[in-house]
């Protein structure tokens, strides 16, 4: 965990503008989706893969997966400051580190195996690495952990097989952030509501 207390730490009630996270398996589509919807509705895109490695935030390489082992801390302090002024869609394939407080929405692409199979055929992957992330998918792994760490409310899970697709789930995320309001403001149009009655 980053080292900000929970005690001291700004609440979603501070953000004037909301974070949503985009997971889900390598090759779901996260960056395309996150890169497209942050063209289409102005958001700041983090790219957490690649943050990591531009600041050197990992540990170590695992040379038998050619990944980074990622320092969660470092990433964390690294986008505290960011996160809590809100306006960013964070995409990232390792998710039980960040504060559940940082996100507004939570979207977990899915993608079906033979979809899946050749998108990570074209980009290489070994053998051994291409079945792991095939079985990740499989067992639906990110999904759960989304489910785990975050409001159900927020999470959902939308499929991220073809452009339609892809369009689609930015349409939806345009869609969401229009009807988006401040914590404070939805709290204080629900009293201003009530009083009207
Ligand atoms: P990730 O960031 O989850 O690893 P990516 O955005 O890099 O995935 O996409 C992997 C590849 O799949 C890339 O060549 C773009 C393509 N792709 C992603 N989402 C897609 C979609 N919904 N329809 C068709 N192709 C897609």
């Amino acid at each position: 965990m980053a080292s900000i207390t929970s005690s001291t730490a700004p609440t979603r009630q501070h953000r004037r503008k909301p974070n949503i996270l985009i997971t889900g398996t390598p090759g779901t589509g996260k960056t395309s989706t996150a890169s497209l919807a942050c063209e289409t509705v102005g958001l700041n895109h983090i790219d957490c893969s690649k943050l990591v490695v531009e600041k050197k935030l990992y540990l170590e390489k695992n040379e038998e997966f050619d990944t980074f082992i990622i320092d969660d801390d470092a990433l964390c302090d690294e986008l505290e400051e960011v996160m809590n002024a809100g306006g960013n869609i964070c995409d990232s394939h390792s998710i039980d580190y960040f504060p559940e407080r940082w996100f507004d929405l939570v979207l977990v692409l899915r993608t079906n195996n033979t979809v899946l199979y050749d998108r990570l055929a074209k980009r290489g992957y070994t053998t051994k690495k291409l079945t792991e992330n095939i079985e990740c998918e499989i067992m639906q792994v990110l999904l759960e952990e989304a489910r785990e760490f975050y409001d159900l409310n927020i999470v959902h899970e939308v499929s991220s097989n073809n452009i339609d697709d892809l369009e689609s789930n930015v349409e939806r995320i345009s869609a969401w952030l229009a009807a988006w309001k401040p914590a404070g403001e939805v709290a204080a149009a629900g009293t201003a509501g009530t009083a009207g009655q």
